[in-house]
Formats: C-alpha cells, structure tokens, sequence
C-alpha cells in the first residue's frame, strides 16, 4: 500500500498542478478574448450609427433615439453623447457616476479610452470614443458603458469545470494505476515464486540474475538460522563448538607476522607486556582465546626471546594462558627485505589506490620467498595431523599457502587477505604477479572482506594464470585442486572484553577533558590510526582547519584528539608522513589557538587498549578518513565501545566498513568541504538522531562479530574437507577396482 501510494501521491499532485497550470492560462485567455470582443462590439456599434450621430449631433430628440438604437446590444447597459465636459443625451440606464468632465480628461491625449468603473450593482467597462464629422471637426464623444458581470460568471463555470475534470482524471489515474499495480505485482511474485522453488524449468529473463542470488543467499540463510537456532548468537562459546562439531574439535594454527603479545623491557629493566596497534590483532586474539592452538609469528619485542622456552614458544595471554605463541626470529636483512621491503613498499602500495608508487626490488624479493619458507617449516612443525587447520593471516604471506600445502597436501589452508585486492591490470604490474598468485591458490579458501576485493582476485587470476574459474560457486580450479573464493567481512569482539577496565562515558568524558587541558564543555573529535598514508590522516587533519574556518561557532570549542601510533618508521615514505603530519597540526593551532586553547592533539605514541577506548567514550565524534582501507576497525570500535548509544561517526566511503555502517555519516575524505560540512553535522546532532543511528550500527556489530566471522570460514572449510575426503574415498574405490 505504501508502495503505491509512493506512486499515486506524485501523480495526483502532478495532475493537480497541472490542473492550476490549465486553469490560469484558460482564465487568462478567454479574459483578453472577451476583452477583444467588447472592444469590437463598440467599434461596430459606433461606426454603424456614425452617420446617423454626425447628422443628428445636435439634436437632442434625435440623438436619445440612436443612444437607444445602440443600447439594444444586451451587453450595452448605456451609451452618452458629451460634448466637452457638457452631457448631449444618455439613455436611462447610463450611471450618473461616469461624467462628461472625467471622459473629456481621458480623451484630451488620445481618440479613444477604455477603463472600468465600480457601481454599486458591481464593475462595469466603459469604453469612449471622440466623434468627428466628415470634414474633420470634433463634435464631443460617445461613451459607452459595458455590463462586464458576465466574465466573472464565466470564470466561476471555467473553475468549475476544470475542477470537475481533475477529479475524474486523478480518480480514474488512480484506479487504473491499482488495478495495473495489482496485477502486475501479482504476475510478477507468482513468476518469481515459481522460479525460486523450482518449478518453471526456464525462468523469465528478468529473473534470471535474481534467481541465483536468491537461492544461494536462502541457503546460506537457512543453513545460518538452522545453527543459529541450535548454538545461539555467536561468541566464544559457539565458535569452540562449531569447531568440535564441524573439524572434530581440531586445532588451529595461525600465521601472522604480527604477534599478538610483544614483551619489552622498561627503563628500570623490567619485562613488559605491550598489545601491538594491529587490526589484525584485534580482531584474531579473541578467536585464538575462543579455540586454543597456535599462534606463529615473527618475534619482534626487545624482551621476546628471554621470556620463550627452547622451542621459541611461550603460553598467552598472560595470566589466562589458553594458546601458544611460536615466535620465530628474522635476521635483520630478512626483516628489512621481507618486511619492510617487499610486503610493506611493495605489496602495501599495490594494493591500495593511495598514490604511493610501488617499490619492487629483486633483493627484496628473494627475502620475501626466503622468509616465507622459514615460516611455512615453523608452521608444519606446530601441526600434530596431516590434515590440520591452518589460518594464514594477510599479504606477508602469499607465498607461505604453496609452501605448507607441498608439505602437508591434506591441509585445510584458510588465507585472509586483510588489505583491498587491487584490479588486474594494477595487479599486474608486480614483476612477481604469477608467483603470488600461484602461493595464494595454494589455498582451500582465500578470503577477502569485500565481493568487490574476491572479483578483482578472480579477475587477476583469470588474466595471468591457467586455471579454470567456476563462477557458479565462486572457485578457482587447477587440476583436481579447488580455492573457494569467498568475502568475509571481518568484525570485533562483542561483547568488547577490553571495555571491563574502562570507566563509564561520563567519567572518560571528563578525564579526558582533564588530560587534555579542556572545559568540561569542550566539544571532542577523535581520530586513532596507526601513522599510515593510508589513513587520510592529513586530510582529515585539513577539515578540522576548515571546519574551524567555515563554521566559528566551533572556534574555540571545538578539539580534534590525534592518537597516532607509529609505524614502519624505518621505511622513509613513513618517516615523511610523521613529519608532514607534525608540521600540519603545528600551522593549525598557530592559526587557530587562543589562551590556552589549540585545536589539535596530536597524540603521537603507542596507547595501550584502555586508553584507545577511554578516548572513544570521551568524544562527540570519531573521524575514519581513509583513503583506502580493506575494513577499518577503529569505526567498529568506536561503535562497539559507545554504549550511552551517543557520539556520531564520520566514515570514509573507501572503508570496508562504509559498506557495513550505513548509519555512519559516509563521506568522500578527498572532497574537504562534504567531509567538513559532515563534521558540523555531527557536532550539531540531536541526541535522538544519534541515539537511533549509534542502535541501529551496534545491532549490526553484535549480530556480525568477529566470532560469526571465523566461524563462517571454519564452517566453509569443514564442508569443503568433507567434500575432498569423499572424492578421496571415491578416488581410492576406483583405484582398488
Ligand atoms: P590496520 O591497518 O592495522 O588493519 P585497523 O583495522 O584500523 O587497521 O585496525 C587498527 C587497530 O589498531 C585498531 O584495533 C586500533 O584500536 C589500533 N590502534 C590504532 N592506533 C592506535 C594507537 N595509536 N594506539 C593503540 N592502538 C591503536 C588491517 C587492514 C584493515 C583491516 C584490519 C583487520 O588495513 O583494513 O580492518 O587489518 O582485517
């Protein structure tokens, strides 16, 4: 009903405005129409009696006989004859209120003069003309009063025709449109529920796209509902079953060049625990907690091999050990070829579109290869089957799925590609392009966070390798080898367990406001990112000026608090970052500070979770300006750790987030003045309004957490090891034939 009446209501009021339309214009014309015809009517009235009124002009007995004769025109209600300002005769009905001396005045500057006069029995159209005989001498002027009440009446009829017409129009508009609505709408679901279960053999053409889509998304539904039914919302518990349900309670192995713990000594000598700024991390320690097994990565911390055993392993987290971290050691060369060299100039700039030209260097990549194997032998060293499960986490590791798949041929390989996939032809440009691809379908599943990164995969597979692509379930096949191609939208913790140690929204608002040298009144903006181009963080910095710029309500007021953690400081492109980020937001508060205020904080150090979260809950709104951003986590925090359901979201549209935070004010980060306009928005929205977008993105956070999403790999990754060990049994059957 709404549906329609979203059509009929513009139709109806189309046709009533045009109705308005029709309506002056006809007024309008058959106005100047009967104007035109009273004019033409004294015309002929005049010329028809002009011999007779020259003739007899000054014979008053004669001249009230051809008054008379005119007058027989029903509109005519009386004529006059004056002769200057002097009355020569008028018929009886002629009103006195029109005088000899008025007309005489009109027609001193021209030979005829129409005007309207207002009578007590209503308006009427007094037309006069002078008289002059045939040798040209002015006699006086013949006035003619017109009865014009009959316009009005017309009029009145014209409106109320027109009226009449609209009704039926709109009504009959309004009718047909119902009955074709109905029965389209009708023929339509009934060809879509015949092509969805199945009965019509060859569906319409239009359904034909839809079809699929829908049956497959069923499915999955139904298949999620069923579980869903039967283990509850996702969380850790649900996850450690579908791992004992699906892979027999299997244990998992990750790979990660990130570890997830990092120990360092402090000044006074002593052992700490630090927690890395990775999104990575963020989102796989709470999977890790949830399923136990093994978690190998490159040991990094200044204190990481006094705190392992002999085997470089050590249990975590600390104080609820439930995993192990293997650490495995690079030398300094390998680290600078395989990590900051290839994975972070070469592989990080291909992948996203931020204007940052590749480095790709032979001696880099000959390390990438190297430190590849060494990890992939750690890994097969941390298995105890020949069929493990094995999660390889992000572009460190391309190469490593091939690698561990040569060794243990049975292995469930899981890849997450946590970066954007660029398309085919940008892909291509790396001189290693085959190489890559050929590690990563070493693979059973290949996971990236958006359908757009897995077709520009497909995209780049179909145009270097020999495979072929099965497009019905999204797959590469090599042989008797198959890669899933799937998205996984990747999420965070939910409940957050980090926010046990943070204080309530009120008290970080005003500690924060205390740290920070703020009034308790103090309006708040918060960015927190690790310091990467990648980031938008100069961009982001730009609005602020501009926003302090165009709007000098938030002068003074208005304070945007930088957390910036370091990274990749050994690589220069980073080291440039840092300084052109400092020297930004050093012009900004010279430009804009007053007393003790200044517009920007820039924060830049390593801030351990409690902080990170405590700055969440102290601000009016976070800012994720991403340029390029596979799925940006900080935005999924910012939601998950608002709890009062207030503070307001300005969200890159580049995000991967941005496809799942819809209630997110989205901006383009590239365009100052929608992404400055965006912050006013947010720092004068209501209450309500921020209240109902902040519900609506921690429904969406608490439905689809980071528990759902490893455990939508594990459940894939279970049917495709079931599918394999049959086709191996059949294999084998028809060997033994
Ligand atoms: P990252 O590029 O690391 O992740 P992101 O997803 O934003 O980016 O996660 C950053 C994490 O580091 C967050 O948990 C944040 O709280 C933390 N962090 C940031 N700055 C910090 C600071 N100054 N101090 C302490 N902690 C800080 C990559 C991809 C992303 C993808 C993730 C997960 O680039 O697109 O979302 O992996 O797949």
């Amino acid at each position: 009903m709404r549906r329609t009446l979203r059509f009929l209501l513009p139709l109806i009021g189309g046709l009533a405005l045009l109705a308005v339309i029709g309506y002056v214009i006809l007024t309008r014309t058959t106005a100047q129409w009967f104007e035109k015809d009273l004019e033409l009517r004294s015309q002929l009235a005049v010329e028809s009696a002009r011999t007779s009124l020259e003739r007899h002009w000054t014979e008053a007995g004669e001249l009230e006989l051809i008054l008379g004769d005119i007058t027989r025109d029903e509109r005519i209600m009386g004529t006059a004859a004056c002769a200057g300002d002097a009355l020569v005769a008028a018929t009886p009905a002629f009103p006195g209120s029109v005088t000899c001396a008025y007309i005489d005045a009109q027609l001193a500057v021209a030979a005829s003069w129409t005007g309207t006069a207002d009578l007590a029995t209503g308006a009427v159209r007094v037309i006069a003309r002078r008289i002059v005989d045939h040798d040209n001498k002015h006699l006086g002027a013949l006035v003619l009063v017109h009865d014009v009440s009959f316009l009005a009446r017309r009029e009145a009829t014209t409106r109320n025709f027109l009226l009449a017409a609209f009704f039926i129009l709109a009504l009959s508009a309004a009718v047909v449109t119902l009955l074709a609505a109905r029965f389209a709408w009708r023929g339509w679901t009934r060809e879509l529920r015949r092509a969805l279960s199945g009965d019509a053999a060859d569906p319409a053409d239009d359904f034909r796209p839809l079809v699929s889509d829908v049956r497959t998304l069923v499915e999955r539904l139904v298949g999620e509902r069923e579980e869903g039914v039967r283990a509850g919302p996702w969380g850790p518990e649900r996850l450690r079953t579908t791992l004992t349900e699906h892979l027999n309670g299997e244990r998992i192995v990750i790979l990660a060049n990130r570890e997830p713990y990092i120990h360092e000594r402090d000044t006074d000598g002593k052992v700490v625990v630090l927690h890395p700024a990775s999104g990575l991390v963020t989102a796989l320690e709470p999977v890790m907690r949830a399923c136990s097994g093994v978690w190998v990565a490159h040991g990094s911390g200044g204190a990481d091999r006094d705190v392992v055993d002999d085997r470089s392993r050590i249990r975590v987290p600390p104080g609820e050990e439930s995993y192990r971290l293997r650490r495995v050691w690079l030398t300094e060369r390998e680290e600078n070829g395989y990590y900051y060299g290839f994975s972070n100039e070469g592989l990080w700039p291909l992948c996203h579109v931020a204007h940052t030209r590749p480095l790709f260097r032979t001696e880099d990549w000959a390390e990438y290869v190297r430190v590849n194997q060494r990890f992939a032998d750690a890994v097969c060293e941390e298995v105890d089957t020949d069929d493990p499960v094995i999660l390889v986490q992000d572009y460190h590791f391309a190469l490593a799925p091939k690698m561990i798949r040569a060794a243990l041929p049975r292995a469930t390989i899981i890849t997450f590609w946590h970066i954007p996939w660029p398309n085919a032809e940008r892909f291509g440009i790396c001189p290693w392009r085959e190489e890559l691809l050929a590690g990563l379908l070493g693979s059973s599943i290949v996971g990236f966070h958006t359908q757009q990164h897995c077709n520009n995969f497909i995209d780049s597979v179909d145009a270097f390798m020999e495979s072929r692509i099965d497009r019905e379930t999204t797959a590469i096949v090599q042989g008797r080898h198959r890669t899933l191609v799937r998205p996984y939208p990747i999420s965070i913790e939910w409940p957050l367990s980090k926010l046990d140690d943070v204080p309530a929204t009120e008290d970080c608002r005003t500690a924060v406001r205390r740290e920070l040298d703020l009034p308790a009144d103090a309006l708040l903006g918060v960015g927190i990112d690790r310091l990467d181009y990648t980031k938008g963080i100069e961009e982001r910095l730009r609005a602020v000026d501009d926003l302090l710029g165009r709007y000098p309500e938030f002068r003074g007021r208005f304070t945007f608090a930088q957390l910036a953690a370091p990274s990749r400081t050994k690589i220069e492109r980073y080291r440039d970052l840092n300084e052109r980020i400092e020297t930004l937001a050093a012009e900004i508060n010279a430009r804009w500070s007053s007393g003790t205020y200044r517009p920007i904080a820039l924060l830049r150090a390593h801030h351990e979770p409690a902080t990170v979260y405590r700055y969440y809950r102290a601000a009016e709104l976070c800012y994720v300006s991403s340029l390029h951003d596979g799925m940006n986590l900080v935005a999924k925090e910012f939601v998950a750790a608002r709890d009062d359901e207030q503070g307001v979201l300005v969200l890159s549209q580049f995000t991967g987030a941005a496809r799942d935070l819809s209630e997110a004010l989205i901006v383009n980060p590239y365009d100052l003045t929608q992404a400055t306009d965006a912050l006013a928005v947010a720092l004068r929205m209501a209450p309500r309004e921020q209240r109902e977008r902040m519900r609506s993105m921690r429904r969406l956070i608490a439905e689809f957490n980071v528990y759902r999403w490893a455990g939508r790999m594990l459940v894939d990754a279970a049917g495709l090891r079931r599918r394999e060990r049959l086709h191996g049994r059949f294999a084998a059957m028809r060997a033994n034939a």
